[in-house]
């Protein structure tokens, strides 16, 4: 039930909707929003899945705030498949602005100007002692000798995002809800939408730890370079004791961001074995890129667009999936690529993102249901 002002959808991340695609969540891709004062149903199956996944409002910029994690449990009786950790805790990354951000990209849109970035990012909504704000932030509790299995979901609209606890390596067991040979790291690189399950040892000192949350970046556009800070504090702690501090890794540090996506490997077990295609029967070249648009209200009379194919998405009043389902005409979606039974192999090639700094409305390009 919408109780709200706005129009809402909700999409679930990284849960693999197998026949739901209609219940998916983004407003007029798949479902259009539901208004305020309707209802809406969203009935689906987790077939397959466990581990953490994110679950936000899907429509222009109220991710920012209505965002929660989706955690699925094993099935009754089946162990991970790493060893059992005593407690597990849930850390939600995230971005925060102090204007509203549904004005800020209205203006935008109107401007064709490129929307602020974010005032600060947040640890379970927290920033941390940061310029201007006077947040006291958020305070991880553990218990020496004991392992927490950590479920870190990174719920930020724009921003990839480092994470890093002052002396301690964490264990990466599981990326999007599919599990990974464990490996240890000091830093997590996390992308929006993207969750981390990770095991942590409280075997240090009895103190308090710094965790620092921190962006990446790696070419010209502008980016909130605040970092959030939290703690992890142990048990039996003297109350005021200074934290052990940390670096949090250079804004624009590829390689530790190659080093980490280069440690993710599938678990590929005999229990849990990496099924994929090994032949391809098609392949698909996508180009993904920004073009600029005439734009009448804009400050330059143009507007950077994102296009898939050099083709822009113009929003439909009809959502593309029911307009195509229910026969709809002119529901916007263009020539549809005839899909039958068949290995495809998508080459997707990035071009011209460095437009972006120039000029921006809302650019955000999503890949849909793609495997
Ligand atoms: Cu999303």
């Amino acid at each position: 039930m919408n109780n709200w002002s706005l129009n809402l959808v909700f999409r679930r991340h990284g849960v693999r909707q197998l026949r739901t695609g209609w219940a998916d969540g983004p407003a007029y891709i798949t479902q259009c929003p539901i208004q305020p004062g309707q209802s809406y149903l969203y009935n689906f199956t987790l077939t397959g899945q466990r581990g953490t996944l994110l679950w936000h409002a899907h429509i222009s910029w109220l991710r920012a705030t209505i965002h929660g994690a989706i955690v699925i449990f094993p099935k009754k009786g089946v162990p991970y498949p790493f060893p059992k950790p005593d407690k597990e805790k849930i850390i939600i990354l995230g971005e925060w602005w102090k204007t509203d951000v549904e004005v800020m990209v209205n203006q935008t849109t109107q401007s064709g100007l490129p929307p602020n970035i974010s005032d600060a990012h947040v640890v379970n909504g927290q920033t941390g002692a940061v310029p201007g704000c006077p947040s006291p932030g958020f305070t991880l509790h553990v218990e020496s000798g004991k392992t927490y299995l950590l479920r870190i979901i990174n719920a930020a609209l724009n921003d990839e995002l480092f994470f890093k606890i002052a002396g301690h390596n964490i264990t990466v067991v599981e990326v999007d809800a599919a599990y990974t040979k464990a490996f240890s790291t000091d830093t997590i690189f996390i992308g929006p939408g993207q969750t981390t399950n990770a095991l942590l040892t409280a075997d240090k000192s009895v103190g308090k730890y710094l965790i620092a949350v921190s962006p990446f970046m790696d070419t010209v556009v502008a980016v909130d370079n605040v970092t959030a800070i939290a703690f992890l504090r142990y048990k039996g702690t003297a109350v005021f004791s200074p934290p052990v501090l940390t670096t949090t890794p250079a804004i624009n540090a590829t390689p530790v961001t190659s080093a980490f996506m280069d440690g993710l490997r599938s678990l590929n077990s005999w229990k849990y074995p990496a099924s994929v295609p090994l032949t391809v029967e098609h392949s698909l070249y996508f180009t993904i890129g920004v073009g600029i648009d005439p734009c009448a209200t804009c400050v330059n009379g143009r507007k950077a667009v994102g296009v898939i194919n050099n083709i822009s998405f113009i929003m439909p009043t009809t959502a593309l999936l029911q307009a195509h389902y229910y026969g709809i005409s002119g529901g916007g979606f263009g020539t549809l690529i005839p899909l039958e039974e068949a290995i495809f192999m998508l080459v997707i090639v990035c071009i011209n993102w460095e437009g972006i700094q120039l000029e921006q409305s809302d650019v955000v390009l999503y890949l849909m249901s793609y495997h």
